[in-house]
């Protein structure tokens, strides 16, 4: 559905785009409304803008309430550290803080009363040769994405980390508890079920520069149409993923769309509790299949073996090994790289003046007709692969 907006109106979101200042941005987005002609055609695309200018009002709001309360927030983000950053997220009392001091070398306190973790605790967890990061979040409370106590604290680590840990208590009702907290992400534009559309934008800081990424085919439309549409609306940083087939349509609403996809899991605590096997059968029914659940005693360690794997396939990762030419053995610590990599993102990763050097690459693996293959810089990696750099 090509949104067709008039050109006063794309011009208007390119200034919207340019304005780092909410409250101005605010204005144009006002105003950008009133310059879209309204029908079927772009509803979506005024549906999304609205939700991005009650989500500015919101953080305007919260400036302003800050500013009267004097209230200076402590560190919002905890520094990634490891393969991955994943935030521990659960109503209070769940066990985040039993979980985390039994798979990681973190101090913190448990206790029977509620409301007892109020700043994040990271700690890293080894799984087989990577080392993962886990972040205990405070605990989500209704009213979290309204503003309500540290709630949007809590929100912002889910929002930063790389995927979640969703821990839901056996002792008590599991559906009560898992759709408070998908209602409250859900608010805050935090979604842990994969993007149906098959185009991703992924904002940058300013001066990234633009990466358009087509893993799949572009219906009606060539690469280039899609760099002039980015442009056209000023988007100059970030990365663009097409999978699939996409119409240039597609591209458009997907610039308007502020959902932010996080893998998860869900951790199902205290199943050494009686009771627990009837609620991990509730808690099943009501996810299905759309996330997988482990269950675990944070106390007894029972289930706690299989967290790693399950949360590893989840987050879609995949571990590259490499080799200085000329040298038999590989390095013993992998480079983890976002599945579907290529080797010119591994390159990037090692040196950012690997890519610019870059001649080709040799690569080992058992899925290989011919081991090691002579590749180019666009070949995508798989989980094992090791990769020998040659550089010109
Ligand atoms: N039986 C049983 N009790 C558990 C388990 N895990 C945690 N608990 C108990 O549950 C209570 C809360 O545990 P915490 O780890 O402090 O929970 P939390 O989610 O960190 O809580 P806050 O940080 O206060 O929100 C404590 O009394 C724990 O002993 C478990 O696997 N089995
Ligand atoms: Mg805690």
């Amino acid at each position: 559905m090509p949104a067709n907006l008039p050109p006063e109106a794309r011009k208007k979101w390119a200034e919207v785009e340019e304005t780092k200042n909410p409250k101005e941005r605010l204005q144009r987005m006002e105003e950008f409304l009133s310059l879209v002609p309204k029908h079927k055609g772009t509803a979506k695309t005024c549906a999304q803008v609205k939700k991005q200018m009650a989500s500015l009002r919101k953080e305007l709001e919260e400036k302003r309430r800050k500013k009267a309360g004097k209230a200076k927030g402590p560190k919002l983000f905890i520094e990634k550290e490891g393969a991955a950053q994943i935030a521990l997220i659960s109503l209070t009392k769940a066990g985040k803080s039993s979980l985390l001091s039994a798979i990681t070398h973190a101090k913190v306190e448990v206790s029977s009363s509620p409301y007892t973790t109020r700043e994040p605790v990271p700690g890293i967890m080894d799984y087989q040769d990577m080392q993962l990061q886990i972040v205990e979040a405070p605990a989500l409370i209704e009213g979290a994405a309204d503003g309500r106590a540290w709630g949007p604290k809590t929100l912002g680590i889910a929002r930063n980390a790389d995927g979640l840990i969703i821990l839901v208590d056996l002792s008590q009702d599991p559906v009560k508890q898992m759709s408070l907290i998908l209602e409250e992400m859900t608010k805050a534009r935090i979604s842990t079920s994969k993007p149906k559309s098959r185009v991703e934008v992924e904002r940058r800081f300013m001066g990234a520069g633009l990466r358009i990424i087509v893993t799949g085919k572009l219906l009606d439309c060539t690469f280039r149409d899609v760099e002039e549409l980015l442009k056209g609306y000023n988007v100059r940083d970030g990365v663009v993923k097409i999978h699939g087939e996409a119409t240039l349509g597609e591209v458009e609403d997907a610039i308007f769309e502020t959902m932010l996809y996080k893998p998860a899991i869900i951790v199902a605590n205290k199943i050494d509790i009686d009771g627990a096997e009837g609620n991990l059968k509730l808690l099943k029914a009501y996810v299905g299949s759309r996330l997988p659940i482990v269950a675990v005693s944070s106390e007894t360690g029972t289930g706690l073996r299989n967290l790693g794997e399950t949360l590893v396939k989840a987050l879609d990762i995949i571990r590259v090994y490499t080799k200085e030419p000329n040298e038999r053995e590989y390095s013993k610590k992998p480079f983890v790289l976002r599945k579907n990599s290529t080797i010119y993102d591994l390159a990037r990763s090692i040196h950012s003046d690997f890519k610019d050097n870059f001649n080709f690459a040799k690569v080992w693996s058992k899925r290989l007709v011919f081991s090691p293959q002579r590749v180019g810089a666009s070949f995508t990696l798989e989980d094992g692969d090791v990769v020998e750099i040659h550089l010109k």
